[in-house]
């Protein structure tokens, strides 16, 4: 060997050590980390690693190579995945020394857009491919057949375990790539179990968006299993039809218009029903987009310019006529939008919403051209479109000022609620208070005593106060407590919402009692455990009805306490005798005294609840409660965000 051959070597051999290192930390960065690379270690993640598989074996399929991909769950919850493309490269690369096959599963990003020129259309959320599934198996294999001959390759853990080698011969014009893997409970810690339902569905989903595609899926953990074939030559066109079936549907079939522009793919198919709602679902490259984004901009704008414009034309909307909206164009519209884009942008919160503005010109263009050609030739069919989004403009007008006659406040439907309510007249929260009273007869005399124009009355029976018997769920489920968080027209739990608040005072009314104490301790329970904003900005209060009420002549006081009568006793002339009243509860007063002692904002007292009293509250609550709370998990999980976790383990 010379000098320069030994260099040489030596040189490839750093080289290939490099390239080993990378491989290897590449594979740690994705067992580390998995949620960074499939979004989560879930069942979600488990199913992400199909979908990588399968999206490859599409990228084949829109490179024109593959025209079949077959999915079959293993006994042993394995996947095995095949198509009929060319077969993954198997020769040596350059660079590594490996070949090509070895690479694709073993470096990070390989098989992607490198080195392909735009190859990968398909592609996940993460778009990162083989190597990765690799990385979270704990085994797999593949078998490539091309150029006559079957190659075979394995993993374990990522790692080469069988190096590339021949396992024999095939005919010319057999070709494609087998992969099989076996995700590594390790990481998938929830769960290894793949649910067909998942799968058939993304598995048809992809068939609609890549027409003419064949897929089949085959569950051979069932005991006799059956393959399930998945094949439209409609493409999006039968997607549609699928959505809409059993619907009477406005025209003979769905329009539908496919084209390219600027390496842009666009397909759109969409027809009309006598549905109300519209189900308008996007694409871009084969990933929902359920976030939106700029095809479906662009889609939305072409679809009300273009029908507008005809209805004006046509003189079946009048000049003076207001366009038809959005919305009205697409009631009843059961539409999708595929766009398949060389580098497509992805963003929003879950990274599903197309941001490339180029795919919204393209789509308006694509969508406007076809859609005013169909109106043209169709004005049946065209007439009738127009006169679908013409009713739902009536009809949205109509509803909206039903809502706006039937709205009392603040967009809560008050007629909904149970007729113990009495409301007030005033609809500024600012100035209306709500009584949460005891009783009925209590409630009686507030509702006459009242300011009708700022207090709302809503009375409580004492029977909900029978606490330690009662089970969370209970308590919810009592009309009056449902009233109560009604009438405050905050919503609920998770759905909460302060600047709904109809009322910016609530003031619990009860007496002084043990029973009163009971009741009081429960509404601030439930008012700290599911309404915590409105204690936290200060609109809980406790009404301070008088213990006694002392009469001399024409001059009237009302006492608090043993003390103050003392006191006041003390000072009073003797003559005329004064007369003192107890009063037991707040049944005793009338109307009269009722808003004179503790209504009448002129002279009641009350208590500003803060929050820390209502979580004391809470923790008698749970006293009395004792062992017999049996908070429903789902109930409570669902409005967590109020509930210390305390509450939800006891
Ligand atoms: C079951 C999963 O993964 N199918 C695939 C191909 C075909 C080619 C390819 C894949 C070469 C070096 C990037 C063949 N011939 N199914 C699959 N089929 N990858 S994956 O090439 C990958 C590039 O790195 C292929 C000519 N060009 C491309």
């Amino acid at each position: 060997m010379t000098d320069i051959d030994k260099e040489k070597q030596e040189k490839l051999a750093e080289e290939y050590d490099a390239s080993q290192i990378q491989v290897l930390e590449g594979l740690e960065a994705v067992r580390k980390r998995p949620g960074m690379y499939i979004g989560s270690t879930s069942s979600q993640g488990l199913h992400h690693l199909v979908w990588e598989i399968i999206d490859n074996g599409i990228d084949e399929a829109l490179a024109g190579f593959a025209t079949k991909i077959d999915v079959v769950v293993e006994p042993d919850n394995s996947i095995t995945v095949t198509d009929n493309g060319r077969g993954i490269p198997v020769d040596i690369q350059k660079k590594t020394g490996r070949p090509a096959l070895e690479t694709v599963f073993t470096v990070l990003h390989a098989g992607g857009k490198f080195g392909g020129g735009g190859y990968k259309v398909s592609g996940g959320l993460h778009g990162v491919g083989a190597s990765v599934v690799n990385a979270l198996s704990t085994s797999l294999d593949v078998e490539v057949t091309r150029a006559g001959k079957r190659y075979y390759i394995d993993f374990v853990h990522g790692k080469v375990h069988t190096p590339m080698k021949v396992i024999g011969d095939a005919p010319e014009f057999v070709h494609g790539t087998k992969v099989h893997f076996v995700p590594d409970p390790d990481i998938f810690t929830e769960t290894t179990v793949y649910d067909d339902k998942v799968l058939t569905t993304r598995i048809r989903e992809l068939a609609f968006l890549n027409k003419g595609l064949k897929l089949t899926f085959t569950d051979k953990r069932q005991e006799n299993p059956q393959t399930l074939t998945f094949h439209y030559e409609g493409g999006i066109k039968s997607y549609v039809e699928y959505l809409d079936k059993g619907k009477d549907t406005l025209l003979a079939e769905p329009i539908y218009v496919e084209g390219q522009q600027k390496g842009i793919t666009v397909e759109v198919a969409l027809q009309y029903s006598n549905d109300y709602r519209s189900n308008l679902l996007t694409f871009a490259n084969n990933i929902h987009t359920y976030e939106g984004g700029t095809h479906e901009a662009g889609f939305k704008a072409a679809l009300t310019r273009v029908i507008n414009d005809y209805a004006h034309k046509n003189n079946i909307l009048k000049d003076k006529d207001a366009n038809l909206s959005g919305e009205d164009v697409r009631e009843g519209l059961t539409a999708i939008v595929s766009v398949k884009h060389p580098d497509p942008q992805f963003e929003g919160q879950t990274k599903t919403k197309l941001g490339n503005s180029d795919a919204r010109a393209v789509t308006d263009r694509m969508v406007s051209d076809h859609l005013a050609k169909f109106l043209l030739e169709h004005p049946n069919e065209a007439k009738k479109i127009v006169e679908k989004g013409m009713l739902a403009s009536k009809a949205r007008l109509a509803a909206k000022r039903a809502r706006e006659v039937t709205r009392k406040k603040s967009g809560l439907e008050i007629s909904n609620l149970p007729g113990k309510l009495a409301d007030n007249s005033s609809k500024d929260p600012e100035i209306s208070e709500l009584f949460i009273v005891e009783g009925d007869s209590a409630g009686g005399s507030a509702k006459q005593g009242r300011s009708r124009l700022t207090q709302a009355i809503l009375p409580i029976r004492g029977k909900i106060l029978n606490v330690e018997k009662a089970t969370m769920d209970r308590i919810l489920a009592n009309d009056e407590i449902r009233t109560l968080f009604t009438a405050m027209g905050t919503g609920f739990g998770k759905e909460f919402d302060l600047n709904k608040a109809r009322y910016h005072k609530l003031i619990i009314m009860t007496d002084a009692d043990v029973d009163g104490a009971h009741i009081r301790t429960l509404l601030l329970t439930l008012i700290y455990r599911f309404m915590r904003p409105v204690l936290d900005a200060g609109y809980v209060y406790i009404a301070q009805p008088p213990l006694y009420q002392v009469r001399q002549g024409k001059m009237i006081r009302y006492i608090d306490s043993d003390e103050e009568l003392h006191d006041l006793l003390g000072q009073l002339p003797p003559s005329p005798k004064p007369v003192i009243q107890r009063y037991k509860g707040l049944g005793e007063m009338d109307a009269d005294q009722l808003w004179e002692t503790t209504m009448n904002p002129q002279n009641r007292r009350m208590l500003q609840i803060t929050t820390q009293d209502a979580a004391d509250a809470d923790a008698v609550f749970e006293m009395l409660m004792g062992d017999k709370v049996e908070p429903r998990r789902e109930f409570i999980e669902e409005n967590a965000q109020y509930i210390d976790r305390r509450n939800i383990d006891a």
